[in-house]
C-alpha cells in the first residue's frame, strides 16, 4: 500500500490469522503473526535461529520444509527455482525516514486533485462492477475505488517485485523473518491453488500484492473471485480487485448505509483527554457539532484530532475503524475516507491544517519520549514513534502545564519539555 506515511506502512492487512502451525525448527513461528505492524514487538521473541552459510542453502531448507507442509513439487519448482536474494529489499526494509511526515503532507499527495479526477474516471469506467460489489458487500462504490487509488494508484503502481523473491529475501535476512516465512509459505499455497502463476505474482518489496496490496495471508483470508472464472486474480481482474476490497471491508465490520464519520467542531472548554468512544447523542450533549449539516448517528464513535487542537477534528464510527483494519494509520483512513467523499462529489476537509508547524524528526520524538520519562510521564521505550502511550504521556504533561491536552507533538512542546527537565 502506497504512501509511506506511517511506519510499517507497506506491510499489509491486519486481519490475517494464518498462524504457521507448530513445526520443527528452523521454521518455527514465534507466535500469532496476524498483525504485521506489531511485528517489531515480537521480533525479540524470535524463534530458535539457525544460521545459514548463504541464501541458497537457506532456500533449500525452506523448500524441504514447504514440501513437508504439503506444497506440490511442481509448485516448488515453478516458484522457487531461480529465486534470487534481492539486496534492494533489505535496503528498503531497513529504511527509516528522518522526519515524521505531517499528516497534511501525506494527504496532499494521497488525495491530490489528479488522484480525485482519476478516481472519478475509474468509477465511471467500472461503474457497473463497483455498484455490483456495493450491492453484494454493502461497501460504497466510491470507497472501493478510493482504496484502489490509495493502495496502488488504481493499479498503475502496485510494484514489480517478485513477491516470492521479496518474501524469501525477508525470510532469510529481514527484520521480521518469522513473519516473512509464514507469508512465503502462504504465497506458495496460493500458487498451488492455481489463482496466479508464480511469475505473475508481483507487488511491493514487502510482499503486498497486486491492485489491493494484500499480503499472501490476507489474500488467502479475503480475496474473492469477483468475475466467476474460478481464480482470484488481484493482479489482472478488476471485478476480483473490487470484490476482494469490498469483502475485506465487509469482514472488517463495514456498516452499509453508515458514513465513515464527519468533520466536527468542538465546543469551548472541550475535554480533550477523552479517548473513549461514545454515541453521537452523548457527543452532541457535550456540544460537539458537525462542521456541515447534522452529526451522523453513531452508536459508538470516537473524536479524532490528528494534528492537535489547531487542526481539523473528526467524529468517526465503525466504518472508519474498518478502514483502519486495512491499514492501521489515522492518516491512511482519512485519506481513503476523504478521497471517497471527493470521488462522490462531497466536500473535503473544511478546517485548515496547522501547516506552519515544523515537523519533528525521529530524534526529536525520541528526545520527547526520553524527556517525558525523565520528568515523570512514563511513556515506555523511546522508539521515535508517536504511539498511544507517548500521546497519553504528552496529554498529561500538557494538562499539568495548563495547555490543551491534545497529545499533538510540536517543536514548541519539545522545547518546553527541555526547559522543564533542566
Ligand atoms: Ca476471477
Amino acid at each position: 500500500m502506497s504512501g509511506d506515511f506511517s511506519i510499517g506502512r507497506r506491510c499489509r492487512p491486519l486481519l490475517c490469522a494464518s498462524l504457521i502451525a507448530a513445526i520443527s525448527t528452523p521454521f518455527a513461528a514465534s507466535g500469532a503473526l496476524a498483525n504485521p505492524q506489531l511485528m517489531s514487538e515480537v521480533d525479540s521473541q524470535a524463534a530458535t535461529e539457525v544460521s545459514y552459510a548463504n541464501f541458497q542453502q537457506w532456500l533449500q531448507d525452506f523448500r524441504q520444509y514447504a514440501a513437508g507442509q504439503g506444497i506440490s513439487e511442481a509448485t516448488l519448482r515453478k516458484a522457487l527455482d531461480g529465486v534470487r536474494y534481492r539486496e534492494r529489499v533489505i535496503e528498503l526494509d531497513g529504511y527509516q525516514p528522518e522526519f515524521v511526515r505531517p499528516i497534511w503532507e501525506y494527504l496532499d499527495t494521497a488525495v491530490s486533485s489528479t488522484r480525485i479526477n482519476n478516481g472519478r474516471e475509474k468509477l465511471a469506467d467500472h461503474r457497473h462492477t463497483a455498484q455490483q460489489m456495493q450491492q453484494r458487500y454493502g461497501v460504497p462504490a466510491e470507497i472501493i475505488v478510493a482504496i484502489w487509488g490509495i493502495e496502488s494508484n488504481y493499479g498503475s503502481n502496485f510494484g514489480d517485485f517478485s513477491t516470492l523473491e521479496s518474501l524469501a529475501t525477508l525470510a532469510y535476512d529481514g527484520r521480521r523473518r518469522d513473519f516473512a516465512r509464514g507469508e512465503l509459505l502462504a504465497a506458495l499455497r496460493i500458487i498451488d491453488q492455481g489463482d496466479i502463476a508464480a511469475e505473475q505474482m508481483k507487488g511491493s518489496w514487502a510482499g503486498a500484492m497486486g491492485h489491493t496490496q494484500f499480503i499472501p495471508s490476507s489474500f488467502e483470508a479475503y480475496a474473492v473471485d469477483g468475475d466467476g472464472d474460478g481464480r482470484r486474480d488481484i493482479w489482472g481482474s478488476i471485478p476480483d480487485v473490487m470484490a476482494s476490497t469490498a469483502n475485506y471491508l465487509a469482514r472488517a465490520g463495514w456498516q452499509a448505509s453508515q458514513p465513515w464519520g464527519a468533520e466536527v467542531r468542538l465546543p469551548e472548554g472541550f475535554d480533550y483527554a477523552q479517548t473513549e468512544r461514545r454515541s453521537s447523542a452523548e457527543w452532541r450533549s457535550q456540544g460537539v457539532q458537525a462542521q456541515q449539516g447534522e452529526l451522523p448517528n453513531f452508536a459508538s464513535a470516537a473524536i479524532v484530532i490528528p494534528a492537535g487542537a489547531d487542526g481539523p477534528t473528526f467524529l468517526v464510527g465503525a466504518n472508519f475503524r474498518a478502514i483502519l483494519r486495512y491499514n492501521n494509520a489515522t492518516s491512511y483512513a482519512l485519506a481513503v475516507a476523504t478521497l471517497g467523499d471527493a470521488i462522490a462529489g462531497r466536500d473535503g476537509i473544511q478546517h485548515n491544517w496547522p501547516r506552519d508547524q515544523a515537523p519533528l524528526t525521529r530524534d526529536d520524538v525520541q528526545e520527547l519520549q526520553r524527556t517525558l520519562n525523565r520528568v515523570g510521564y512514563s511513556v515506555g521505550g523511546a522508539d521515535g514513534i508517536m504511539g498511544p502511550n507517548t500521546r497519553q504521556g504528552l496529554r498529561n504533561f500538557q494538562r499539568d502545564q495548563g495547555l490543551i491536552p491534545d497529545g499533538f507533538a510540536t517543536q514548541e512542546l519539545l522545547e518546553r519539555l527541555r526547559q522543564r527537565s533542566q
